[in-house]
């Protein structure tokens, strides 16, 4: 890349502006933050000569030419950002995407097939009750009309949203190559400590853990805190609490499981009344997918025994099932070429964060590139990676990309 050129890091901190709150970077989709950082995005592509298009779920795509017109070898990541975000999660990849075809430009390499950079909308499900939604709707797994009757906690659609003033970006045609990619590959930090443990600077992911979301609803009886005996009471939150106890005991359990309830509202939240309703959203992770099966069974039978015990009424629903993804062999392979031309070491390593890529994996062969996370934080504002793992990891990219290039083209038929 010039010497004049901008370096991601100054490129992401532009980006971190964007929703930077005290507690972390607010950067929901669709909100005026999440619309600045897509028009950042397309003045960045388009400032090195990109073309680009956006989808209707919000996805912002920027494609550099290749010799043929096979469908793209796609890269990238999402721009939104849980509410107490850092500036790399998803930001990090979306612009190192844009960052790797800059490197492809200065080494004037030119490839087989064209290359796109993407910028998934809505990735963390923070606004809307779905994660992975611009990725899950450009792969077909969620339909997108399901997608925009969605509301968010102010009760505004998916499409109302998206169809206002920080919706779709205004000057950008939507995309008319519909076409499955010929290969994904996605750039991010790691979000846990096992590389900075190691002292590995790249991560080669073998898989991407499944993941179940459920909403439950609690019903109890609301009373007076100070008239109605211990014994008489329905107390939603108590029995919530207990539910959430037994939650986390059945998980502990299981080597290779986590289960998270990071959300729960209590109704009315008055400190002299009993609470009457309590709902809350559980987040179960595994990569062994039968093993995750089966706790999301105990969670019905965890809710089921304890509603039952306390006489109150429970409704659980599992909102979102995301099966656990492998890696592409073929893909891991055309990333420790890459690797091995930078002599770098790699390691192989899961992922129990979600990623766009599982969506993308159903219409594509996919691989994930991992970069380090200082002390494995991540979801907070203090979320950090080094100037010099964060370059590493879009050489890395910019790599992969023409590996994964020539691969693909020596298995396209010769021409005659
Ligand atoms: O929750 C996740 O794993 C991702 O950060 N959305
Ligand atoms: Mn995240
Ligand atoms: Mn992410």
């Amino acid at each position: 890349m010039s010497e004049a050129a901008e370096s991601i890091t100054s490129g992401l901190r532009t980006l971190a502006q964007f929703g930077a709150t005290p507690a972390g970077i607010d950067r929901r989709l669709f909100s005026p933050a999440d619309y600045a950082a897509r028009e950042l995005y397309v003045a960045w592509a388009r400032a090195d000569g990109r073309t680009v298009t956006q989808d209707r779920a919000g996805n912002v795509f920027a494609r550099r030419t290749g010799r043929s017109d096979q469908a793209p070898i796609v890269t990238g990541s999402h721009l939104d950002t849980v509410p107490t975000g850092g500036p790399y999660d998803g930001a990090y990849g979306a612009a190192a995407g844009l960052w790797a075809l800059r490197e492809l430009d200065s080494a004037d390499v030119e490839t087989e097939f064209p290359l796109e950079a993407v910028a998934w909308a809505g990735e963390e499900g923070s606004r809307f009750p779905l994660g992975c939604l611009g990725s899950s709707a450009f792969a077909g797994l969620n339909d997108l009309a399901s997608i925009e009757a969605l509301r968010d906690d102010d009760g505004v659609s998916f499409a109302e949203a998206r169809d206002g003033a920080s919706g779709l970006l205004r000057g950008v045609p939507l995309r008319d190559d519909t076409r499955a990619p010929s290969a994904y590959v996605e750039l991010h930090i790691e979000q846990g400590p096992v590389l900075e443990h190691r002292g590995i600077r790249l991560g080669n992911v073998t898989a991407i853990a499944g993941q179940r979301r459920y909403d439950v609803e609690i019903t109890g009886e609301s009373g007076h805190a100070g008239t109605v005996p211990m014994a008489l009471r329905r107390d939603a939150l108590a029995a919530a609490a207990e539910i959430v106890l037994a939650l986390e005991t059945e998980a502990s359990a299981h080597e290779g499981v986590v289960l998270t309830v990071g959300r729960l509202v209590v109704e009315p939240n008055q400190t002299n009344v009993i609470p009457g309703r309590v709902t809350f959203r559980i987040d179960a992770r595994s990569i062994d997918e039968t093993l995750l099966t089966r706790v999301g069974e105990r969670v019905v039978d965890h809710a089921r025994h304890v509603a039952a015990k306390r006489g109150v009424a429970a409704r659980i629903e599992q909102i979102e099932r995301r099966a656990a993804v492998a890696m592409d062999p073929h893909m891991r392979e055309a990333l420790s070429e890459a690797f091995a031309g930078l002599g770098e070491r790699a390691l192989d390593i899961p992922s129990g964060a979600g990623h766009d890529a599982m969506c993308v994996a159903a219409v594509a062969p996919v691989a994930m590139i991992f970069v380090p996370s200082a002390a494995g934080r991540s979801h907070v504002g203090d979320e950090y990676t080094s100037p010099a793992e964060l370059d590493l990891g879009v050489e890395a990219l910019a790599r992969a990309l023409v590996a994964i290039d020539r691969r693909l083209a020596k298995a396209l038929p010769s021409r005659s």
